[in-house]
């Protein structure tokens, strides 16, 4: 069968749903046409395929395209002087009083052209393709008008262009209250739900839509009316939850069918069963909870019992988790939140390509799938979660390429 490139003599983590654990093959072979998977398995069972150009893996092993499914990569500024203002004893309350916080990153935001917030971010994607990520998330959130918004969307779009990479985004204008509507977040929601989604889904700049559903950010009442607002536009809907107290905002966002949940240190049974009733992904960001501080460990035991999918992501974000490597994510999985080498592995690409709502085209190497590949000089895929910053990427493969 005639295929454009096979790569051979290689051990697969294939991450299969039907397979049992990383669905690993030990004598493996991909055959890849037009991007596309053709086959993926044991080589003995490969029929001849007549390769355009054949790659000896010479024994290295094989993953799915690593995939980081929930960022705020695209921003203005940073937070490096807050950081330092909170090792000095400062409190969130007197850095948000002094214009920190998610408002100072907004301020800078706004004030970046779309070329700035492209070129700003570039070095935080390359970090992350240079560890195998083919595939990234990036939410707005940072903009809280329209025109701001739609330029952070159109700057992630960008970065698909300037980069081998796929891109996925989400609105997040419900991320913070902006000062226009200081005292009206139900007149805020209004102007998303109104104006922003009807605009940004018009131009198709956004894939998904979420909502910070918080104390500090937003009511499960309002999330609910941006939920309704997504759907008549056809939109996916996701929740960053339980982050840092218990609205069961995740167990709302499961009733709405929601793609994931992220964060849910505080989640509970009755959220943990309502996503598992809907198929929700839970996307742990551990990255998050160690910059923090954080003691409340998400309920991996409870996930584990009701079968809800697990996911990690670095939450990559200049104020609560900035950190550009899934590499050092895999560990902190396992290292803090006690997830298993395997659980660690699937967090990065199968269930991670579920939190996005792509399971049919990427996440595992599988007929079908989009020849998203990282080759790796390892000898057992557990070294990728053990070790902490070292990247032992050979290559990274797109569309097969
Ligand atoms: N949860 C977080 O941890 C980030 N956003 C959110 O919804 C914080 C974003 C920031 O501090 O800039
Ligand atoms: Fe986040």
């Amino acid at each position: 069968m005639r295929c454009d490139t096979v790569w051979r003599n290689a051990r697969l983590a294939t991450m299969a749903q039907d397979s049992d654990g990383i669905g690993a093959v030990n004598d493996g072979l991909i055959a890849a046409a037009q991007g596309r998977i053709i086959y993926a398995g044991e080589a003995r069972h490969a029929h001849a395929f007549d390769a355009a150009q054949t790659v000896d893996c010479e024994g290295r092993w094989i993953t799915p395209g690593l995939i980081d499914c929930h960022t705020h990569i695209i921003h203005g500024g940073d937070r490096a002087q807050e950081f330092a203002m909170r090792l000095a004893g400062a409190s969130y309350e007197e850095i948000a009083r002094a214009g920190g916080g998610i408002l100072s990153t907004m301020r800078a935001t706004r004030s970046a052209s779309l070329d700035a917030l492209v070129a700003s971010a570039l070095p935080r994607v390359d970090a992350l393709m240079a560890e195998g990520v083919t595939t990234l998330e990036i939410k707005s959130g940072y903009g809280l008008t329209l025109d701001d918004e739609c330029r952070m969307l159109r700057a992630a779009r960008a970065l698909g262009h300037a980069r081998a990479l796929r891109i996925v985004t989400s609105f997040l204008g419900a991320h913070a209250l902006p000062p226009e509507y200081a005292g009206d977040a139900d007149g805020y929601i209004e102007a998303v739900c109104g104006t922003m989604i009807p605009a940004l889904a018009q131009e198709h700049l956004a894939d998904a839509v979420d909502v910070f559903c918080e104390g500090i950010g937003f009511t499960p009442a309002q999330t609910e009316r941006v939920f309704a607002a997504a759907k008549q536009h056809g939109l996916p809907v996701k929740i960053h939850a339980e982050q840092l107290s218990s609205l069961h905002g995740s167990a709302l966002a499961a009733r709405h069918g929601a793609i994931s949940a992220d964060h849910l240190e505080h989640a509970d049974t009755h959220d943990v069963v309502a996503m598992a009733a809907s198929g929700t992904v839970a996307v742990l960001l551990p990255g998050a909870y160690y910059f923090m501080r954080e003691t409340q460990l998400p309920p991996v035991a409870l996930l584990r019992q009701h079968g809800v999918p697990i996911a990690l992501a670095t939450d990559c974000n200049p104020g609560t988790s900035p950190l550009t490597s899934l590499l050092l994510v895999l560990n902190m999985g396992a290292t803090l939140f006690r997830l298993t080498v395997e659980e660690c592995l699937l967090g990065v690409t199968r269930n991670a390509a579920a939190a996005l709502g792509l399971s049919q085209s990427i996440g595992t190497l599988e007929a079908g799938k989009a020849c998203d590949l990282a080759i790796w000089d390892i000898n057992d895929p557990a070294e990728l979660v053990y070790r902490i910053g070292f990247n032992p990427l050979h290559m990274r493969i797109k569309d097969g390429r």
